[in-house]
This record gives C-alpha cells, structure tokens and sequence, in this order.
C-alpha cells in the first residue's frame, strides 16, 4: 500500500524533481563534500522554491552536521538532507479529523481555480470508498459552470448533489445540504465555497455566516475547515493563506497541482510559516490523485 502510494507521489512530483533537480543529480556520489556542493545545493532548493529562510537554515544545518558527523560523500549529505527535510515536515501531518457525527461537515476554502471543486470530488471519491454517504453542498453560487462542475462529481462519485439558483445565498444551500443529510443519515457533507469575493470584509462575512449555519446542527462543525492551495504559485500561497486565517479558523490545508510544478519545494515554508496541518496533496486530476500527507515519503519522493 505505501509502495504504491510512493510510486504515486514520486510520479506526480517528477516536474519538481526534474526541474528543480532537488533530486540532487548533480551531487554525484562519487563527490566529495565541498564548498561548491553547498553552493549547488543551496541554488536547487530555491529554484524548488522552497524559499531564502528556509534555505538558509537547511544550508547552516547540513555545513554544521556534515562536519560534526565528519560526513564526505555527497551520498551521505543527501541523507541529511533528507533527515532535515523530514523533522522540518514532520509537525505538519495531519489527518482527517472526523467526529462521526452524522453529518460531519467539511468546509473547503481557497481562491478560485485553487482545486477545491477538484478536491471535493476526489475526497467524495474516497468516502464513498469507504462505505460512507456523501452530500455536496454546492455553496459556490457565482457561476452556474461552478453547480455543473460539481453536479459532474456527483455523477461520477454517486455523492447526492445539494443545489439552488445561481446567485443564491450560499448559507442557504448550506443549511439545506446539512438539514436533509441530518435528516437522512448521511455521513458527511462537504461544502464547496466561491473562492472570489470582493473584498476582506466580504470574505469574513460570508465564511463566519456559513459556519454559523452549520453550527445551527451541531456545535462541534464543521469537524474541519481546509484551505485549498495551488502548488503551482509555490510560496506566493502564503500570503493568500494569512487572509483565510484572518478570516477563520483554519483547521487544515490540501497543497493541490503538485504533478504539474517545479515549486513542491514550497511545501516546507508553506509548513513552516503557516503551522497548520497539511492534510492532502492533490497529484493530478483524477478520483486517485489526492494523497495523504505524509513527510517521509514525500521527502523521500521529492528526493530519489
Ligand atoms: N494537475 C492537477 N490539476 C488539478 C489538481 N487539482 C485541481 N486541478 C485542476 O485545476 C483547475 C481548477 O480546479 P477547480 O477544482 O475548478 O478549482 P476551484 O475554482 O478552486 O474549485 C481544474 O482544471 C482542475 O482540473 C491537481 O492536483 N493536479
Ligand atoms: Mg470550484
């Protein structure tokens, strides 16, 4: 299972690799540790965007390491490397925090285009899997292609489709989605939000009502609010997570599009700037393509 899951990622996160060449091709393991190997390096993580402070603070651990453990060859450097990259990962695994209420609502954030439709159908996909029953709330009433795209999902995943008019109030189809789930028992709700709103204020507003709605139910949900982000804009998701945050709690990330970028490297600052769990990865466009996340074997995928 985990093989698979490695085969999967390291599949998806070739672009990175490749471009990036975290994949330290150019530390050759014959090589001896030396200044210009430093130096390769330090431009191969932020061509991966993995970002300055970040670098630096890889950078200053391998030189001081590397000597302390009287490390020679690049091998054994690409090792520590990957030892860092793990323990700088490591207190950002998450997993899915269900309650078992039913429903238990997940709510997705995240600026358009980010995923979260994609990522909606792919984690319905992955309930139903399981055995569970599946409501999406289709609260993103900007465009009537939004309802489609979902309605698309539904169909293919078996999830049952919540919907109302284009330009409806979206707490209102939440609270509709929510009320019929309760009411038939179903598992959980995952509610799909529009990721485009005029300003701050506006964003704040629509969140904190839609949340309220579904605290109506039940206190304890939305069991998890997961912000959406776009792997291919690297650590410009930075800043446009600090607004979610201001906006809401923010309970997990999904870091989507890793097959297609050679910035996965901004998985560490992203980790390391925001603290907030990273629950998924999406790797692709297919019902498959979203996994777990898991340090290690994305290390290991980033890296090999
Ligand atoms: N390659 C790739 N494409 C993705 C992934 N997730 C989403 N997409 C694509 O990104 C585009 C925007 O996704 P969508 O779910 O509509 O974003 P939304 O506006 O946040 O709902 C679509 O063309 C998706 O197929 C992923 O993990 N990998
Ligand atoms: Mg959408």
């Amino acid at each position: 299972m985990l093989k698979a899951i490695y085969q999967h990622l390291k599949k998806g996160l070739e672009k990175t690799k490749e471009q990036a060449r975290i994949g330290i091709s150019e530390l050759n393991i014959s090589r001896q540790i030396d200044e210009t190997l430093f130096e390769e390096l330090e431009i191969a993580l932020l061509k991966a965007d993995v970002g300055v402070e970040a670098t630096e603070e890889i950078i200053d651990f391998l030189k001081r390491e590397s000597r302390k453990r009287g490390l020679k060859t690049g091998d054994q450097l690409k090792e520590l490397l990957k030892e860092k990259l793990i323990s700088m990962l490591s207190h950002c695994k998450g997993e899915l925090n269900l309650l078992g209420e039913k429903p238990d609502v997940i709510l997705f954030l995240g600026i358009n285009g980010s995923g979260k439709t994609t990522t909606v159908g792919k984690l319905a996909y992955k309930f139903i899997k399981e055995g569970k029953t599946v409501v999406l709330a289709a609260a993103d009433t900007f465009r009537a292609a939004a309802v489609e795209q979902l309605e698309v999902w539904a169909k293919r995943t078996g999830a049952r489709i919540v919907k109302h008019q284009q330009g409806a109030d979206p707490s209102a189809v939440v609270f509709d989605a929510v009320n019929s789930a309760k009411s038939r028992g179903d598992d959980i709700v995952l509610v799909d939000t529009a990721g485009r709103l005029h300003t701050k204020e506006h964003l704040i507003k629509e969140l904190q009502k839609i949340k309220r709605t579904i605290k109506k139910f039940s206190p304890n949900q939305p069991c998890e609010t997961l912000l959406v982000l776009d792997g291919t804009i690297g650590q410009n998701s930075i800043n446009q997570a600090k607004v979610f945050k201001e906006a809401t709690d923010v309970t997990g990330i999904i870091i989507t599009k890793l097959d297609g970028t050679a910035k996965g490297g901004a998985v560490i600052p992203i980790c390391q700037k925001l603290k907030i769990p990273i629950k998924f990865i999406g790797v692709g466009e297919s019902v498959e393509d979203l996994l777990p996340f898991d340090p290690e074997t994305f290390v290991n995928a980033l890296l090999d």
